[in-house]
């Protein structure tokens, strides 16, 4: 089954249907049947499955006749038992990958079609691809175009060249550390808003991180602090590790590097017009809300459960998972010592949101995550409701539990002295 298994790797770019990673072959998709392979010089190379029943095993030598007729070449042959037929005896299967003129493509299968059964493509790849080590993230960089200065009118900077021209500049290079006073500036000015309401809304593991990085970190000072010294600072808590991005991940992508305890990290900063709230993560969003979190064991563990149950998962259950991590990571309070107080990093890096979410306007609904996982959220203003959970703990276990009840044909476990994942194929 191997070389199948090659094919279909191939042939889907080493991906699954969520992230494309690195191009696969120049896949001529517009023949719809699903047969091509590759396309040059007027050649098309197919990859073709079909079954011989015991009593039409002649029909294989006919196959050779219609090689014949159509010049075609052919590049590899197997044979595997294949279903067995009434009569109790095995049939064979047979995987193929020919060259035929393009041109004669849909002639040339149907010819098969007349001597064997059940012509068909290798079958589209039922398990997504996923990461299973920590270097596999270099292709979990899907990026998302949205909230993009260049292309939406709405977008604060749109109508600001410079801004945009600053924007192109980091998205072209993120991995630079260095970053204008005038962005220190800013970052400065979203901090000591937020700083001040802090403690009376944030949940004590996001301020006991904050103080952590105020003191080893540089947080607080007029520069914005590097990715790098907040990854060492990370590491060192809870494992956890950041890595630059140039923009908004596909979930799949972003929540796929979740189980490998890295975080990816946007690197602009949000328009000097709008300090109180961005509808796109920025590093504001990212070094305010996130990092001190991500400084606590139970929240680290929490996060990385999520990035676990979204490995291999389907689209169906990515978009479940996705609104998990936005009412929890992103957007969720937690009862302390009898009063709600905010953990999601949105709800922390914006001023307005924060107040707003702890002031009696929005709803509040107890954190279960069947019900989470499928109330529809919107990610252009204000949450109209968010989910209360009774601790990180109890989030913790109620999530695993749900995890669980996600369908995948294997289970991953993930092994800390390599960073990797082991995957145990389930019977
Ligand atoms: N990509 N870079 C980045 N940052 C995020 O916070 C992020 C993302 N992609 C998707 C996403 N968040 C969420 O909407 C969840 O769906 C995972
Ligand atoms: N609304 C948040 C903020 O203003 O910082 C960002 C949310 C990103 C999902
Ligand atoms: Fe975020």
């Amino acid at each position: 089954q191997s070389l199948i298994e090659d094919a279909r790797r191939e042939r889907s770019g080493g991906s699954g249907s969520g992230s494309p990673g690195p191009p696969g072959p120049p896949g001529p998709s517009r023949y719809a049947d699903g047969f091509v392979f590759e396309e040059k010089h007027g050649r098309v190379t197919l990859t073709v499955l079909f079954g011989l029943s015991n009593e039409k095993h002649a029909g294989f030598f006919k196959t050779g006749k219609i090689f014949e007729t159509f010049e075609a070449k052919l590049l590899h042959i197997e044979s595997r038992p294949g279903r067995k037929s009434k009569n109790g005896a095995t049939d064979l299967e047979f995987f193929m990958k020919c060259e035929v003129h393009s041109s004669d493509m849909d002639v040339f299968i149907n010819s098969l079609r007349r001597v064997v059964d059940d012509v068909r493509p290798v079958p589209e790849e039922k398990v997504p691809w996923f990461p299973r080590q920590l270097k596999d993230l270099d292709r979990c960089n899907m990026l998302i175009t949205k909230f993009d200065p260049d292309m939406d009118q709405d977008h604060p900077g749109y109508s600001d060249p410079e801004y945009r021209k600053r924007r192109a500049f980091i998205s072209e290079l993120c991995h630079s550390d260095r970053q204008s006073a005038c962005w220190g500036m800013m970052m400065m000015k979203v901090y000591q808003q937020l700083r001040s309401i802090y403690p009376g809304l944030a949940c004590r593991q996001f301020l006991d991180g904050l103080q952590q990085l105020e003191k080893e970190s540089g947080y607080g000072e007029e520069r914005i602090p590097q990715l790098r010294e907040v990854s060492a600072f990370l590491k060192e808590r809870t494992g956890f590790q950041l890595r630059p991005v140039a923009g908004l991940l596909s979930a799949r992508d972003f929540l796929n590097s979740l189980a490998f305890r890295v975080f990816q990290c946007t690197q602009y900063i949000r328009h000097p017009s709008r300090p109180m709230h961005s509808p796109e993560p920025d590093c504001c969003h990212e070094l305010l809300g996130h990092i001190p979190m991500l400084a606590d064991t139970e929240f680290a563990q929490f996060s990385q459960e999520i990035g676990l149950a979204s490995l291999g998962a389907s689209d169906e259950d990515i978009e479940k998972l996705s609104t998990l991590y936005w009412f929890t990571v992103e957007f969720g309070l937690c009862k302390q010592n009898g009063a709600v107080k905010a953990y999601g990093a949105g709800l922390l890096s914006s001023y307005g949101e924060l107040v707003y979410a702890l002031s009696n306007e929005p709803e509040y609904k107890p954190f279960d995550p069947e019900e989470t996982a499928m109330q529809p959220y919107q990610d252009q203003t204000y949450q109209p409701v968010y989910f209360v959970s009774e601790s990180f703990e109890d989030a913790k276990t109620k999530l695993r539990r749900y995890s669980a009840t996600i369908k995948r044909p294997f289970a991953v476990r993930y092994d800390p002295f390599t960073c990797s994942v082991e995957v145990l194929d389930q019977p």
